[in-house]
């Protein structure tokens, strides 16, 4: 991470642009407070003797002339979002007082800020360690209910308090080593080997806990790709608009209707899920519709989930057949359409032992669509933690840190275990431990020290 320089006062626009009741105006640095104060122009006004209180006055431009009514907040360093003084402006939400808000302190030397910059200062001052500040950004991007909690837990601390305890635990074994390097005389003994090895196996284990709930969490935050595939008119398209609820699709009798994939977002039990309604696939000379059929096939494979349909008024064909080839191996969950009319498909046995699921259904009517739905939501939602182990690591730059620290961790203990010296161990112990501590972006050197020199008898 680069080091940015703090002395600079940086100002953005915290609200969305546009028209609306009230805009926020944040500023954040060491001359936010005199700054401001000078666009009050009240002399009586003292923001610093009003800390953490609304006070209305009016903003001025350079010339004197009043941009707005606005209510001014001043939090002063450290107690503040960023660790910095910080004044917040809220005025009406127009762009013309916005900006010229903004403009006038810059006028005065502010500079924008950057995307993220007050939350990277929060987090150099130590406000926030480095996963919470994703949780900020994963906040303000969340799209459903769910993924906002996931969020806010997250910035609440519980990721890095799932680390935390993982890293101590490593720099104890670490710490324990290098004694046994420094003082030959303290050789770890046969059953203290042992030991460090259990030890090592059990920070391990941790580690995975916490890297396989990445697949559902990248699911949560990037959504999940649901593929609804089948032969042509079986009712893909509507099946796709019964689960918008929406008449997003074209439907016809005439098979071969949808050419082109359509994509919308819905959301399945928390999870925003990109849906995708298909070309039917079935032989066929006509070009336009063999680049729709090459198109479905590349949906398939980056589905998390397929949805095939299966008309049930007719029998199971070699269409059908050539749609199971291109999905299986994949999880599916099948819709057996139609229901309405007369069941004439007789699912092959290995089709339907393979199918996660068998859902009978019809999308002209809306007949168990919902069970459907919940039927998705359920394969999605398969490694979704429990309720009182909520921690979701949701980001590839997390998932990677862990996947290096339990790589160099596993090289580390069969060092360790093969009886080679504490050198090799340690050396790969401490990649471990640097990228445990990249998660939180905690540093470690000191902290080895500490525990090192604490365990000293006086004298030694
Ligand atoms: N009776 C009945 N007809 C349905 C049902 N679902 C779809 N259909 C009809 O089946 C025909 C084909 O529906 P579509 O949704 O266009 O089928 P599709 O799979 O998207 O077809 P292509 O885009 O051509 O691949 C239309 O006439 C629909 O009205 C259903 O549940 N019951
Ligand atoms: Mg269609």
């Amino acid at each position: 991470m680069p080091v940015h320089d703090q002395s600079e006062t940086i100002i953005a626009i915290s609200t969305p642009p546009g028209r609306g009741g009230i805009s926020v105006v944040r500023t954040s640095g060491p001359s936010a407070r005199a700054l401001v104060s000078r666009c009050l122009k009240t002399q009586s006004l003292s923001l610093e003797r009003y800390p953490r209180k609304a006070i209305l006055a009016d903003f001025h431009d350079t010339a004197g002339a009043v941009i707005d009514r606005t209510l001014v907040t001043f939090f002063p360093e450290p107690a503040s979002y960023t660790g910095q003084d910080v004044v917040e402006i809220s005025c009406h939400g127009s762009v013309p007082v916005t900006t010229g808000i903004v403009r006038t302190l810059i006028d005065l030397g502010m500079r924008l800020a950057t995307p993220g910059e007050f939350t990277l200062r929060a987090f150099l001052n130590g406000k926030l360690d480095l996963s919470q500040a994703e949780a900020v950004r994963d906040l303000i991007n969340s799209r459903t209910e769910y993924q906002a909690r996931q969020a806010r837990e997250q910035l609440d601390g519980a990721l890095s308090r799932r680390i935390e305890p993982l890293r101590g635990e490593l720099v104890r074994i670490i710490s324990q080593m290098e004694t046994a390097l420094e003082f030959v005389e303290d050789d770890v003994s046969p059953e203290g080997r042992e030991a460090l090895i259990e030890a090592l196996g059990a920070v391990e284990s941790a580690l995975t806990d916490l890297e396989s709930g990445f697949h559902f969490g990248r699911l949560l935050q990037e959504g999940a790709a649901v593929t609804i595939v089948g032969r042509p008119n079986a009712g893909k398209s509507s099946l796709f608009n019964a689960l918008l609820r929406d008449e997003r699709a074209i439907v016809t009798e005439i098979p071969g209707t949808t050419r082109d994939a359509l994509r919308e977002t819905i959301n399945l039990a928390g999870i925003p899920a990109h849906l995708v309604d298909t070309a039917g696939i079935r032989e066929s000379d006509d070009r336009l519709e063999a680049a729709g059929m090459e198109k479905s096939l590349e949906y398939i494979k980056r589905s998390d989930v397929v949805c095939f349909v299966v008309d049930g008024s007719e029998p199971f064909c070699e269409d059908d057949r050539r749609v199971w080839e291109a999905i299986e191996g994949r999880p599916v969950v099948i819709a057996v359409n139609k229901s309405d009319l007369e069941c004439r498909a007789q699912l092959p046995d290995e089709v339907a032992s393979a199918a996660i699921q068998v859902v009978r259904l019809s999308a002209l009517f809306g007949t168990h669509v919902d069970q459907l739905r919940e039927s998705l939501a359920g394969v999605l939602n398969r490694d979704r933690p429990g309720e009182q182990d909520s921690v979701v690591v949701s980001n590839l730059r997390q998932q990677d840190c862990l996947r290096r620290a339990r790589a160099h961790l596993i090289e580390g203990r069969e060092a360790w275990r093969r009886g080679l010296s504490e050198e090799f161990a340690l050396y790969d112990l401490r990649k471990s431990l640097d990228a445990i501590g990249e998660v939180t972006g905690a540093t470690d050197v000191e902290d080895i020290l500490d525990v090192i020199f604490s365990t000293f008898c006086i004298g030694k």
